[in-house]
């Protein structure tokens, strides 16, 4: 896994109005995002296809990771770093075997057994969530609080992403239990300044990083 923690940026269109998405997609790596995720639930898969051979070209000049959510087809047809999938989604052990053992395979956990199971299983990060209240996910289950964040910890020695509701002025609570970094939807691409927002972000992630060392 080439990125361990920092900003992981997921897009959606529906928050970011007019702009393109390389428009989007270049302002969050030009405000220092090191991993961005396609996610669109209900595009048909040629969309789906010609955005993300747009996006692995961006992502790859600035040596970016670039991580499509849910369709393990579209990532290899695009030569994207990585999948990402839900515990819904085509089972890990099918996934690890269609796509061989280098690419990132990104795994959401809403358990600390399920994270344990995820890292046998070869998974390359966890996602943890939603961590707080958002509307970005419609069936998001309630809000897990910070609490799981420190179990999963515990559980495992994979990276972990936590998800849902992360805003700049919360992020650095999330790194504080036990995230190595944080994967934002709303208060990223759907900010009037993608960069600014981006750097935000980073800036309140490094430095929280920088206190857990002291501790
Ligand atoms: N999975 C759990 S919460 C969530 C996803 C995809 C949505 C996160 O979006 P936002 O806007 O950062 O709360
Ligand atoms: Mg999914």
């Amino acid at each position: 896994m080439p990125h361990r923690g920092g900003l992981y940026v997921i897009t959606g269109q529906e928050f970011s109005g007019k702009r393109s998405y390389a428009e989007v997609v270049q302002a969050c790596i030009t405000g220092g995002a090191g991993l961005i995720q396609l996610r669109e639930k209900h595009w048909p898969t040629a969309k789906l296809v010609e955005t993300g051979r747009e996006l692995r070209r961006l992502t790859r000049e600035a040596g970016v990771l670039f991580i499509v959510n849910d369709r393990v087809d579209v990532a290899m047809a695009v030569e994207a770093d990585g999948v990402h999938i839900g515990q819904q989604d085509m089972p890990l052990e099918i996934v690890r075997k269609m796509v061989g053992p280098d690419m990132v395979v990104g795994v959401s956990a809403g358990t600390p057994a399920e994270a344990r199971a995820a890292e046998r299983s070869g998974a390359s990060y966890i996602g943890v969530g939603p961590i707080f209240p958002t509307a970005t996910k419609k069936d998001a289950r309630p809000p897990r609080g910070l609490q799981l964040l420190g179990e999963i910890r515990r559980a495992t020695s994979l990276p972990i992403y936590a998800i849902g509701g992360i805003k700049v002025h919360n992020v650095a609570s999330v790194i504080k239990a036990g995230a190595d970094g944080a994967a934002v939807i709303s208060a990223v691409v759907g900010a009037d300044d993608i960069t600014e927002a981006a750097r935000a972000f980073v800036k309140e992630i490094r430095e929280a990083r920088n206190k857990e060392e002291w501790i």
